[in-house]
């Protein structure tokens, strides 16, 4: 059994996405990082970085449990167990990688700062909103012409990068990324493709009545951002 350490954003959702595609049984344990719940010294012990998603397999490597925090590393992991989305060719499975990996160093964190400080920051601070807007833009050019020549963002079979992708250019997000997706017709095709599919259908349901929308409350600001976030542990 899996437990997801879990609540719907996008990096959430990556987990609930591939646990949905490799079909393990999994049960939630919600994790409200607008209350402070990340904080908490027993998920501290699973994801020291105080971030969601983590897990812990309770039948892991040498029939013990493992808990693991990085959604890249959650996935690989998943992937691996199950054999599925894992390609044995090396060709396709370094393709997978290099569009994994660029998701996780570059897509999250600049689409993160670009909504932070277009959508969040209580202060306009127009040159970090210019820049992460400029990375915003500039991703989606890479990924609109990767996708111009390619089905899915390793090649012409969905991958591990399409998961870890998916969630982060959702059309809810396109406003709040000042982006005009027409610009982008390889993403826009290949986001309306992605979504059709049952198991991120499902992936994205989960939780999704306590999806947060509009600008966080002070108490979520506080744990986010604030004082709470930054305290000694
Ligand atoms: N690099 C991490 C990022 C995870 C992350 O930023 N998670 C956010 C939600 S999308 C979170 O847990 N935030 C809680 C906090 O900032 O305290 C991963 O890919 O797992």
């Amino acid at each position: 059994m899996i437990h997801l350490y879990y609540w719907p954003t996008p990096n959430g959702h990556k987990a609930s996405i591939m646990l949905e595609e490799v079909g393990l049984p999994y049960e939630i344990y919600p994790i409200n990082i607008l209350k402070g719940d990340q904080f908490d010294p027993e998920f501290l012990k699973i994801s020291p970085n105080n971030r969601i998603p983590a897990i812990v397999d309770t039948e892991g490597p040498g029939d013990r449990p493992y808990s693991l925090f990085e959604s890249g590393a959650i996935l690989m992991y998943l992937a691996e167990k199950t054999g599925k989305l894992w390609p044995a060719d090396p060709r396709r499975h370094y393709d997978m990688l290099q569009w994994l990996f660029f998701q996780m160093g570059n897509v999250g964190p600049m689409f993160g700062q670009n909504g932070h400080f277009q959508g969040y920051a209580k202060v306009d601070v127009p040159y970090a909103r210019e820049r992460y807007h400029n990375e915003c833009k500039r991703l989606y050019g890479v990924m609109d012409k990767r996708l111009a020549q390619n089905e899915y963002l390793a090649g012409a079979d969905y991958s591990l990068a399409d998961v870890a992708t998916y969630p982060w250019t959702l059309p809810r997000q396109w406003e709040l990324h000042r982006i005009n997706i027409d610009e982008f017709p390889n993403v826009k095709r290949w986001n309306a493709h992605v979504a059709q599919r049952p198991a991120v259908q499902r992936g994205c349901a989960v939780l999704a009545e306590s999806q947060r929308v509009g600008k966080p409350t002070d108490e979520a600001f506080e744990n986010l951002f604030g004082a709470r976030q930054y305290q000694k542990r």
